[in-house]
């Protein structure tokens, strides 16, 4: 099929052509950069969703899904595992939890390894992101396990980031330590049928207080939800929706993409860039033993590959 018949049958509702479509993007292929100039604007709500693992992230996206199917929304997941350049193990528990919407055509679920792709992360996922967009679906969830750098580069892809804790894991604290926090604008406490959720909402109120803020700055509202049991689940919605009205509300929104196109921009440069000035080995070797100087062998990169 040609890019543009995969795009309209994309747009149809055929998952195939979807995953086709972001595969292309992903690898890189001759076809990349008209996918990239057909699929293109949109709107949705991009929700980013992290924590730490087993805290229920995916539990509450297929949750999640079901809420915004009932309100007629087409919903693209990206189950992003930035540990793995395979779509291993704990993608496909994912995609059992997720397996209620495995055959809705209004429901398109992906696993991603980002690892070993060009541009890492923010450009692999960005891209793909983007297509989702592009192809009309109106939410978009990224899943990404709590893992540093990957959750605030995650964050910085998503209109507005969910940051699950569940009792007894000691994570508020542990999140506020590595300075997790920053990155979320909803905090849902998941496993709220479990002893100590309430502690856990307190203590998490009182590290919040202590946060000073402007006058119109967003205050991210805590959310209790039972994810298995599909509870709290409303209220959650309401408060995503929220925060999207006070995105939109200032120019927060704007600013935001902004920075999202620029980050995805920078990490396509910056793979490019290495790429292009890759660093052969045996000048390595010419550095490691004093046959030439640092400073001559970037001269050499530069100049030999210009
Ligand atoms: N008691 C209880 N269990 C839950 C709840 N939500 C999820 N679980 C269970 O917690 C376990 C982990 O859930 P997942 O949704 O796979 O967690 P995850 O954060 O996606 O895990 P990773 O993707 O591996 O990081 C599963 O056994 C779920 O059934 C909840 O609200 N209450
Ligand atoms: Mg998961």
């Amino acid at each position: 099929m040609k890019v543009p018949d995969l795009v309209a049958a994309a747009r149809a509702g055929d998952r195939r052509a979807t995953a086709r479509l972001i595969s292309m993007l992903e690898n890189g292929t001759a076809e990349a950069p008209e996918v990239a100039r057909l699929v293109k604007g949109g709107d949705a709500t991009i929700v980013g969703v992290t924590g730490s693992p087993g805290v229920g992230k995916s539990t509450l996206v297929s949750a999640l899904i079901g809420a915004w199917r009932e309100a007629g929304l087409r919903v693209g997941v990206l189950a992003v595992d930035p540990s793995s350049p395979f779509t291993g193990g704990a993608i496909l528990g994912d995609r059992v939890r997720m397996a209620d919407h495995a055959l809705d055509p209004g429901v398109y679920i992906r696993s991603v390894a980002t690892r070993g792709h060009l541009g890492g992360l923010a450009a692999t996922t960005g891209a793909a992101v983007r297509l989702l967009e592009g192809l009309g679906f109106d939410v978009v969830i990224v899943e990404t396990v709590g893992v540093g750098q990957a959750e605030v580069e995650i964050a910085a892809l998503a209109d507005t980031t969910l940051l699950l804790l569940a009792p007894g894991m000691g994570d508020g604290i542990q999140a506020v330590k590595a300075g997790v926090v920053e990155i979320a604008d909803v905090y849902v406490v998941n496993k709220a049928d479990r002893p100590g959720a309430e502690g856990t909402v307190r203590d998490l109120r009182a590290l919040m207080s202590l946060v000073r803020r402007e006058p119109g700055e967003w205050r991210q509202p805590i959310c209790s939800t039972v994810a298995s049991e599909a509870k709290g689940i409303d209220d959650l919605v309401a408060a995503i929706g929220k925060h999207r009205d006070w995105l939109a509300g200032g120019d927060h929104l704007a600013v935001k993409r902004r920075r999202r196109a620029a980050a995805e921009i920078r990490a396509r440069v910056d793979a490019e860039l290495r790429r292009r000035y890759a660093v052969p080995e045996a000048l390595a070797e010419q550095v490691a033993n004093g046959e030439t100087d640092v400073a001559s062998a970037v001269g050499r990169v530069l100049g030999d590959t210009a």
